[in-house]
């Protein structure tokens, strides 16, 4: 729309044209008010009835709300408005009409179940506060390329439909690709670090995983969004430099940029953006801590995963964000790195929120014969990973990476209770549509 003025635009001594959605009425006898709503905020209109024409009243008082209006009229000063102004109109109409009765609240007075929002994730939208998360993803996201940027990132886009799996055989999607066994993505992991083997050296790329895991958890989702990074000439210390400096980036455009988003989700006073120099604890002293919090039944022994409750025992310790390092190289995969001198050791590394695990990375075994041997240690058929090892034999530089969770990242940043509220339409064992 040409004419079409913002409602956070609207200026006292303006004639102008407001569109958006008929946000609430109220009557109160001689006079009656009708908010507007768009993405810039709010306006009031005001209709005087016994100065105005009936049906020009009609329309601006009778529309059902949520209802897309066109407002035009005068802007003028008024202490009592919400915003300080108010429009007289000249004329309303009602571009599109909204049923009267709603499945859910759009101006959040009336809480609905997650399950209801999620059905109707336009209306839900339509809420200052999910408008908010999806504002502040959105910048999360601006300041992390801005980073990538800033430290010499060419962006990358790597297939989605693929011959092998990367991130362990059982959560893999598959499907049917012209009548060969091929399956949805896992992790860009093979596909960048073949690029870091190029002449773009170092990359990263923002893209969607999928994982046929069967978890329904609130912080597990079956197509999540990965910021994955990885360079050339570089090992796991500096790509964990790199892996906070990215999250710091984030949090620092938000807390610059997303005052009033943070505002709208009441997190000004809890938001505070990390300090540098995230403690970088070993998986030994990991397993320590958590055995000395008596928290768990059983002791872990060098070699287990960590348990949720576990992390949670840990990152409770801590209080911040932490790196977890040195994992045993069994329970990594195949294209981890591990020590020469104590090959029970890998270079793989967790970047842990003291909720959950938000980042996996590690330095790459770029040696050929090393990764050729790994592939049979952990019981996979190098034969079929050919397109990948191939190219290890022409050139592959030491290189390391790392990849984030975007709805994890969002998720912990904005204290979040569960990862569905981070992404627009999820996808869960149960959720396939819309
Ligand atoms: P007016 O300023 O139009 O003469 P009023 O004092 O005669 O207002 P009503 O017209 O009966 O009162 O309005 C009812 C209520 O609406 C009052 O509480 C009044 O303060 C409030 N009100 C009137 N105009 C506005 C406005 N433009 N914005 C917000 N509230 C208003
Ligand atoms: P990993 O499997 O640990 O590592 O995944 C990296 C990060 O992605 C997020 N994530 C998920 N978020 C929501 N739902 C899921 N099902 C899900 N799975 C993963 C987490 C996790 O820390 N290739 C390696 C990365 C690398 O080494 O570069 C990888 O995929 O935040």
């Amino acid at each position: 729309m040409e004419d079409r003025t913002y409602t956070a635009d609207a200026e006292p001594g303006d004639h102008a044209t407001v569109a958006g959605w008929a946000h609430e009425i109220r009557d109160l006898g001689g006079i009656a008010f009708l908010i507007v709503r768009d993405t810039t905020g709010k306006i009031q209109v005001k209709f005087e009835k016994e100065e105005m024409d009936d049906a020009l009243v009609e329309t601006g008082t009778e529309v059902t709300r949520e209802s897309v209006v066109q407002v035009t009229g005068a802007v003028e000063d008024e202490e009592r408005a919400p915003t300080g102004v108010e429009i007289v109109p000249e004329s309303v109409e009602v571009v599109a009409p909204a049923e009267p009765e709603l499945p859910l609240d759009p101006s959040g007075k009336v809480e609905a179940e997650l399950s209801t929002r999620l059905d109707n994730r336009t209306l839900d939208v339509r809420r200052e506060e999910a408008q908010a998360v999806f504002a502040i993803r959105a910048e999360v996201l601006r300041a992390v390329r801005d980073y990538f940027r800033s430290v010499g990132c060419t962006e990358i886009n790597t297939p989605k439909i693929v011959a092998t799996g990367t991130e362990g055989g059982t959560e893999l999607f598959p499907v049917t690709y012209f009548g060969r066994e091929a399956f949805m993505n896992q992790s860009p992991q093979l596909f960048k670090q073949l690029m870091v083997g190029s002449g773009l050296e170092r990359v990263f790329e923002v893209g969607p995983i999928f994982r046929a895991e069967e978890h329904n958890t609130p912080r597990h989702l079956n197509e999540a969004t990965m910021i994955d990074f990885e360079s050339a000439f570089i090992d796991h210390h500096e790509a964990m430099d790199v892996c906070e400096g990215t999250l710091l980036a984030a949090y620092e455009a938000v807390a610059e940029n997303c005052r009033d988003e943070l505002e709208t989700l009441d997190m000004v006073e809890a938001f505070d953006v990390p300090d540098e120099g995230f403690p970088r604890l070993t998986y030994e002293e990991a397993i320590e801590r958590i055995n000395a919090t008596g928290e768990l039944d059983e002791h872990l022994a060098w070699g287990d995963d960590l348990p949720t409750e576990g992390e949670k025992a840990l990152g409770d310790e801590v209080g911040g964000h932490y790196f977890i390092t040195d994992w045993p190289a069994e329970i990594k995969p195949f294209y981890i790195q591990d020590y020469d001198d104590r090959p029970e050791h890998s270079k793989g590394f967790d970047l842990m929120h003291p909720q959950m695990e938000l980042v996996s990375g590690g330095q790459r075994e770029h040696r050929y014969e090393e990764l050729v041997a790994g592939f049979e240690q952990q019981g996979l058929d190098p034969d079929q990973f050919e397109y990948y090892t191939k190219m290890f034999k022409y050139g592959m530089p030491p290189h390391a990476g790392w990849a984030y969770g975007v709805e994890r990242l969002v998720m912990t940043m904005l204290g979040l209770a569960n990862i569905r509220e981070a992404v627009l339409f999820p996808r869960d064992r149960q959720r396939l549509s819309p």
